[in-house]
């Protein structure tokens, strides 16, 4: 029987090509983000070859959450996999000078909506007691740099939300991953450097960033793992990058 994901931040980088390797591994989509036409474009191209459905909605609106997710038909509550992906950076620079709306983005979207998306999802999955949460964190929660600590701080928080899920739902046959990338080559610095193209890809110069298929591949191990087996934690870097701001770049 086929599966169904819920993947946030389906129309771009990582979740995109997470919605692409689940969908040629046979599993049904619901596709979510902001960007409807975008959804729209995806969900027309992998149609043929699973079901699939978008759902537009702001991750830090809990009330479009609750009603978008709430609004899925019976068939399509049967979720198996939910893909907390959604998210970015906003800035990157001292905390004396930070903007407090960066900060408010970058805390109730990567923090707060992954947690009114999640809130919504777990008790499905808790009615048909299985399932698997995917949760993106980054290198940036592990390690802390300089300028980026609101981000790095929204991103730490993942990897503790992602330890207390796991520690909730494992006995309810439910499954916690969470993802760590280091640089990979996205929408990610466009979005940081509110779309200075030069600034955004001086951060992939001089060397071979990760792309989001590298991501989407370890995110389809962990969910295809056979049920003895709970992949917790997966750290991926890029093969020039040694720790989060150590890259060799040419
Ligand atoms: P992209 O900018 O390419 O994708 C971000 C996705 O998140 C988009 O689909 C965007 O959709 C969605 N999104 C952002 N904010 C919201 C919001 N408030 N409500 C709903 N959807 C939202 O970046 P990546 O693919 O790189 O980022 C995906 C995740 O990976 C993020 O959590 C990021 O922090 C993390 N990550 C990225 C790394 C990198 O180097 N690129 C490294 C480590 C982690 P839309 O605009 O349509 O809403
Ligand atoms: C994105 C990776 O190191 O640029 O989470 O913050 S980093």
């Amino acid at each position: 029987m086929s599966r169904i994901a819920l993947i946030t931040g389906a129309t771009s980088g990582i979740g995109k090509a997470t919605a692409e390797s689940f969908a040629d591994a046979g599993i049904d989509l619901i596709l979510c983000g902001r960007r409807q036409e975008k959804l729209d474009e995806i969900s027309r191209k992998l149609s043929s070859k699973v079901k699939t459905t978008t759902l537009s909605f702001d991750v830090r609106d809990k009330g479009s959450v609750a009603g978008m997710i709430g609004s899925l038909s019976d068939d399509w509550k049967e979720i198996d996999i939910l893909v907390n992906n959604a998210g970015n950076a906003h800035g990157l620079g001292p905390l004396d000078e930070g903007d407090t709306d960066d900060w408010d983005a970058m805390i109730d979207g990567n923090v707060k909506g992954l947690l009114y998306v999640s809130k919504v999802v777990i008790p499905l999955l808790l009615e048909r007691g299985k399932g698997h949460i995917v949760n993106i964190s980054s290198i940036a929660g592990k390690q802390t740099y300089a300028n980026g600590a609101v981000y790095c701080a929204s991103k730490a928080a993942v990897e503790v939300i992602s330890e207390g899920m796991r520690l909730e739902l494992t006995q309810h046959g439910i499954k916690v991953t969470n993802v760590a990338p280091g640089a990979v080559e996205t929408e990610f610095s466009l979005v940081r450097f509110k779309g200075d193209e030069s600034r955004a890809e001086k951060v992939y110069d001089g060397f071979d960033p990760l792309q989001p298929e590298d991501i989407a591949d370890a995110i389809l191990y962990a969910v295809n793992a056979p049920g003895r087996v709970t992949i917790a934690d997966i750290t991926i870097l890029a093969g020039a990058q040694s720790a989060a701001t150590v890259i060799h770049r040419k």
